[in-house]
């Protein structure tokens, strides 16, 4: 092989492995770190959470560590990407149908609701799951760039309006492209 081939092969792999990695990790992704509020005292809740684009909607899934064993939170994503004042400051839930709160895929409930987070034995919830209600396109109504992910300290009724009854807000994170 000449020099000359042998670079146009080198870049060849290396365009490859950059195109590989694109849509190993989603460069059209993200993520949300989540980390404790000061809801509550102590609180070891920290979890990391991927949003992956499908061609419909976005694949959730991750891990939250630190909740109190075998307990159900609810968990949401909230229209402002502000995890401020123990995560008040995120508002309500991301709502841009004009919903009301209910099961995660329920008709008519807000795009925001997500599947609540089941903690085993050692305090550990992991989920993946495909939401069709949200997305990451740019001026879409429906994309969830830069708002917040919010772990509550209750489990949700899915019937009390607006947000559940499930108490307050003891992990956050904003979602951000990653
Ligand atoms: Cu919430
Ligand atoms: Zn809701």
């Amino acid at each position: 092989m000449t020099s000359r081939f042998r670079s146009i092969a080198l870049a060849a792999a290396a365009a490859g492995l950059l195109a590989g990695c694109a849509s190993m990790t989603g460069g059209s992704g993200a993520v949300a770190n989540l980390v404790p509020t000061a809801a509550i005292t102590p609180n070891p809740t920290v979890g990391k959470v991927t949003f992956t684009p499908l061609e419909h909607g976005l694949r959730v899934a991750g891990e939250v560590r630190g909740l109190p064993p075998n307990t159900e939170h609810g968990f949401h994503i909230h229209e402002k990407g502000d995890c401020g004042d123990n995560g008040n400051a995120s508002g309500g839930h991301f709502n841009p149908a004009g919903g009301v709160h209910g099961k995660f895929a329920a008709p008519g409930s807000h795009a925001g609701e997500l599947p609540s987070l089941v903690a085993d034995a050692s305090g550990v919830a992991r989920f993946r799951v495909d939401v069709h209600s949200i997305s990451l396109t740019d001026g879409a109504a429906n994309n969830v760039l830069g708002r917040a992910l919010v772990v509550h300290r209750d489990r949700d009724d899915f019937t009390t309006q607006p947000a559940g009854n499930s108490g307050p807000r003891i992990a956050c994170a904003v979602i951000t492209k990653g």
